[in-house]
């Protein structure tokens, strides 16, 4: 059985006050072709279809065409909801939709069963795991310690009733430790938490997993554990992935194909580096791609009033300015300096302080300061 395998869509997503949607219309259309070409018998999305847990209007709009143009193929659609997406919006509607092939994955209520299907080596168990947090699940497992989101995943797939002879394919979107993050502000939430991470191992026992949530394409501690990556660039940190969509063919149960199908997008995400008299000069833009989504990095020494409304009448699609000079790079090493020079809490709460009131600590605020940041070190309840 053969699946096409994407995730984050996040669709009515705006990157840099531009909205994405037109660009989102254009690489559903695209999924919709490899689709029709690799004659996919299911398509599994990852979470994160949208980017708000109450998508706009128009976001839902276009999820709808998308899933109307799968059904209309006789595809089934198999989806689970991310972080980003309110699982109960998501699976409104879903028994009755998953009569009609429409998978929506629900909350998770204590126990799952999985969706089954059938091919000529048999059957094939597949399982959709909306995105969890140890909170969502504690309650079903009273006799679990459940803190972390290792513990959290250990108990639900702990609990599900496995039948190891046969093929399961899970879809879940989580963090899983030692991918590598793509640098975008998503990524660094998870980065920066830490407390997110699930070691692949708790994956182990399912013959393919279709993971979201990274917006990189890669393996995620083995081979069947796989991130399709987002069909989209949704931040500069991604100018340098290439976007795809994963194909994986299940046959006999351990018979595992596994390729990524590239998308081009309607417009690229890319950085243009130069002095303005140059990035103005007709024969240096002429036939380029002009409506790409830039990052302009200007290298003139001065200031140019009104820059970004100046080159916008040349690349329209301008979505963020920076400067490359003496001046930038000297402010830059000067902020490094100052990161990088270690202070204590007291200097930093001095620093803080003077900031915000434009006046010295005086020395019964430093003793009294003190004295609080010495019971916080001892552990004392401060009141
Ligand atoms: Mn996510």
């Amino acid at each position: 059985m053969r699946f096409l395998h994407t995730a984050d869509l996040h669709i009515g997503k705006r990157v840099n006050e531009f909205s994405m949607l037109e660009d989102q219309e254009y690489i559903l259309r695209r999924i919709l072709e490899i689709a029709d070409r690799e004659q996919v018998d299911g398509v599994l999305i990852a979470g994160d279809v949208y980017d708000k847990q109450i998508p706009p209007a128009e976001a839902v709009r276009l999820f709808d065409w998308f899933l109307t143009k799968l059904n209309s193929r006789g595809l089934p659609v198999f989806v689970i909801s991310g972080n980003h997406d309110s699982v109960e919006r998501l699976s409104f509607g879903a028994r009755i939709m998953g009569e009609s092939g429409v998978h929506l994955t629900q909350s998770y209520e204590g126990t799952l069963s999985p969706v089954r299907l059938e091919d000529e080596y048999g059957p094939l168990n597949l399982w959709l795991l909306p995105f969890l947090k140890p909170a969502m699940v504690k309650r079903f497992f009273p006799e679990q310690e459940i803190e972390t989101y290792q513990d959290a995943l250990s108990a639900v797939i702990g609990g599900m009733e496995l039948d190891t002879s046969q093929r399961n394919l899970l879809v879940a979107h989580q963090f899983v430790t030692g991918t590598v993050l793509s640098g975008s502000e998503e990524a660094a939430e998870v980065f920066v938490g830490g407390v997110e991470n699930v070691d692949a191992s708790v994956f182990e026992p399912f013959d393919y997993v279709a993971l979201g949530h990274i917006h990189r394409a890669q393996a995620a501690g083995a081979e069947h554990i796989r991130y399709s990556g987002t069909p989209l660039k949704y931040s500069f940190s991604e100018i340098g992935h290439s976007k795809s969509v994963t194909i994986v063919e299940l046959k006999e149960k351990g018979e595992l194909q596994i390729r990524q199908e590239p998308l081009t997008p309607l417009r690229q995400m890319r950085e243009l580096r130069g002095r303005y008299e140059d990035l103005v000069l007709r024969k240096n833009y002429q036939g380029t791609a002009l409506e790409d989504y830039l990052h302009v990095i200007l290298t003139d020494e001065n200031d140019i009033p009104d820059v970004i409304g100046r080159l916008r009448s040349i690349y329209p699609n301008i979505m963020k300015i920076d400067y490359d000079n003496a001046r930038t790079r000297a402010s830059q090493a000067l902020m490094q300096e100052t990161a990088e020079k270690e202070q204590s809490p007291m200097e930093l709460l001095a620093a803080f302080f003077l900031q915000q009131n434009q006046q010295e600590l005086s020395g019964a605020q430093r003793d009294c300061a003190r004295e609080l940041m010495e019971q916080v070190r001892k552990g004392e309840g401060v009141e």
